[in-house]
């Protein structure tokens, strides 16, 4: 199969406004040992915000990395986050390796964990419901190789639906992967598989697309956010690893309310692309946002919470409405 075209310069939507005192999470905030936080789920849970983020401990100065664990912080505004003294969820044993990437999703008045879990035997995405943010039931896994999975924060026909991110390999060659859904009537048993966009359809994208926050529900659709992943061959070093040839931007898009995988519309541009200092330089791998959890709030704002350059927790706020404006029907 022909390599998709280079992409260009990109730059970030003027309807984005990033939190002037960003990054609202990083490692120093964090009260034991912690490296890289980032990629974080959000939700509002009894009347305070919930963040469980990603620490990939170690040392920052030494650039290294030791292992994996999720955090857990509260909020009131959604903006200054108090880190709980310890680790709400570490997942290793003799087959899985680590748990990463949560996003939170409050349905029906119970919390779930959506999380990506290496192992041994390939990349799997779970679903996992919590009363307290430090026990977890695992109601499903994927079979290899999956992640990105975000659960809709509502049921739709009875059903509990989800999209998801699986790594084909075979036909298509290289990382050339698109955002599918399913859906399951007891969230333990998922079929009805679906395709909603492929990587082709995305402008800004050459390599994969992923699901981001879980999606939000508005008068026109389901707003949910992905992210488009460009790689070029001539980027070199750009990070603590000896190349990094990735670029990973946010894109909007909005699925039908009844028939979530209808794609209605997509942003023709990315919204959010890695441009300000501590998106583009000093991280793990630079030149990387990557939003695992967005609220709509009464005032049609929405809050993005996303990680940036692999290694801080940021937000990004934008009017639901101008959002939605962005999403026009696709063209190919
Ligand atoms: C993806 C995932 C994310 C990460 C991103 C950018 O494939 O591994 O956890 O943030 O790459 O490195």
């Amino acid at each position: 199969m022909d390599p998709l075209p280079l992409i260009d310069e990109l730059h970030s939507s003027p309807i984005i406004h990033r939190y002037a005192g960003n990054p609202v999470l990083q490692a120093s905030d964090v009260p034991y040992n912690a490296g890289l936080i980032f990629n974080a789920g959000v939700c509002k849970y009894q009347g305070r915000y919930v963040m469980v983020f990603r620490n990939d401990y170690g040392s920052l100065e030494e650039q290294r990395i030791d292992g994996t664990n999720l955090g857990l912080a509260f909020s009131d505004d959604g903006i200054h986050w108090q880190v709980e003294p310890r680790p709400c969820l570490a997942m290793r044993d003799e087959e899985i390796l680590r748990v990463y990437d949560p996003r939170l999703v409050v349905l029906e008045g119970v919390v779930y964990l959506c999380f990506a879990l290496d192992t041994r035997h390939g990349v799997r995405a779970g679903i996992a419901s919590t009363g307290d943010f430090y026990h977890y039931e695992i109601l499903t896994l994927t079979v290899p190789d999956n992640r990105n999975i975000v659960l809709f924060p509502e049921r739709i026909g009875g059903k509990y639906h989800r999209l998801e991110r699986p790594f084909p390999v075979y036909s298509r060659g290289g990382e050339r992967f698109d955002i599918w859904y399913s859906d399951s009537p007891d969230l333990r048993y998922w079929g009805d598989e679906r395709l909603v966009l492929a990587v082709e359809q995305v402008p800004y994208a050459n390599t994969k697309i992923g699901p981001a926050a879980p999606p939000l529900r508005t008068d026109r659709g389901w707003l949910t956010t992905f992210h488009a992943v460009d790689t070029d061959p001539s980027r070199g070093k750009n990070g603590w690893e000896a190349a990094w040839r990735k670029r990973y931007t946010m894109g909007v898009m909005l699925l039908d309310l009844d028939e979530p995988w209808k794609v209605i519309g997509m942003s023709r541009e990315p919204v959010l692309v890695p441009e300000a200092e501590y998106e583009v330089s000093g991280g793990f791998r630079n030149n990387a946002v990557f939003p695992c959890g967005a609220i709509l709030e009464h005032n049609g704002e929405v809050r993005i919470y996303y990680g940036a350059a692999d290694t801080v927790t940021c937000l990004a706020t934008a009017q639901v409405d101008d959002l939605l404006d962005l999403c026009v029907p696709l063209t190919n």
